[in-house]
């Protein structure tokens, strides 16, 4: 384990579970509520836009009324004190790292947040979001919530990539390592020579690619691996 030097953490649904919000692919995930193919790619919302809105919506509700738990609360003290850079990358659309001071790059979007899918102008989106809402910008009515589906690139790339490349930890915190790129970005990783620490509560795709494994739910292990590297900064 590094003693020194920058730190790429990764964090996907797993984070965000112990605060209520469900995850992807456990029992009962969204995925197995719902098919990709109907909600989560620009095909699903051009042919049934409310259908969307709808998954949305309710995944919102939820957000909004959900509050951060201990894991989200370490990385944050860990962003505060970390003496070298740290990039906090989140796969997830929930604010909950923004709700307990972190600072995140969402590769995937935000809930919160609509685009126009007419101008690509962006605003905050209220609670129930339809092709009824008019885009502040153009006035078109083709309101859509801002995330990256299937099939579309995430955003901020070139950030991140670079983060990878200057990194000397890279660290994935509850994601099961199936949906790329970011499942590819341990490999960014190790092939810049970082050491790489995957916190799950079980395996994941990507575990073979970890050098350090911490098992357990993230309210614990977070909050434990937080103290130790700030007892070594
Ligand atoms: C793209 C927004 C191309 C929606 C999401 C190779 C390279 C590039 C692309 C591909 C490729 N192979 C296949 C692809 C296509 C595709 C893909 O990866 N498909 C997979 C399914 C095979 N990728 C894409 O389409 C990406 N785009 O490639 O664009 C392109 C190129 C040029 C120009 C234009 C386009 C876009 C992917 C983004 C899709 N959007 N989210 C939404 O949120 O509704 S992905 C979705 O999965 C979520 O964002 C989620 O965050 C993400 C990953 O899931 P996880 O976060 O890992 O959640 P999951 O439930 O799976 O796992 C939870 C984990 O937590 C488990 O491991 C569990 O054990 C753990 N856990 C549970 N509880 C706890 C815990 N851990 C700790 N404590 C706990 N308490």
């Amino acid at each position: 384990m590094t003693k020194t030097g920058n730190i790429v953490i990764l964090t996907g649904a797993g984070i965000s579970a112990e605060s209520g919000l469900s995850t992807f692919r456990d029992e009962n995930g969204l995925w197995a509520q719902h098919r990709i193919e109907e909600v989560a790619t620009p095909e699903a919302f051009a042919r049934n836009p409310a259908r969307v809105h709808r998954f949305y919506n309710a995944r919102r509700k939820q957000a909004l009324h959900a509050m951060p738990n201990a894991a989200h609360h370490a990385l944050t003290e860990l962003q505060q004190k970390w003496p070298y850079d740290l990039l906090l990358v989140t796969q997830n659309v929930d604010d909950l790292h923004e709700k307990s001071g972190s600072r995140a790059v969402h590769m995937h979007g935000a809930l919160m947040r609509a685009l126009c899918a007419a101008c690509a102008h962006r605003w905050d989106s209220p609670a129930d979001l339809s092709v009824e809402d008019t885009c502040p910008a153009c006035g078109a009515h083709t309101a859509r919530p801002d995330i990256v589906w299937f099939g579309e690139m995430p955003y901020h790339m070139q950030d991140i990539l670079s983060a990878l490349q200057n990194c000397d930890l890279f660290a994935a915190i509850g994601t099961s390592g199936q949906v790329y790129p970011a499942a590819g970005f341990v490999q960014e990783a190790l092939s810049a020579g970082a050491a790489t620490v995957e916190l799950n509560l079980k395996d994941s795709d990507m575990s073979y690619a970890f050098q350090d494994q911490i098992t357990g739910p993230a309210s614990e292990t977070v909050p434990q691996w937080v103290g130790r590297l700030l007892s070594q900064a």
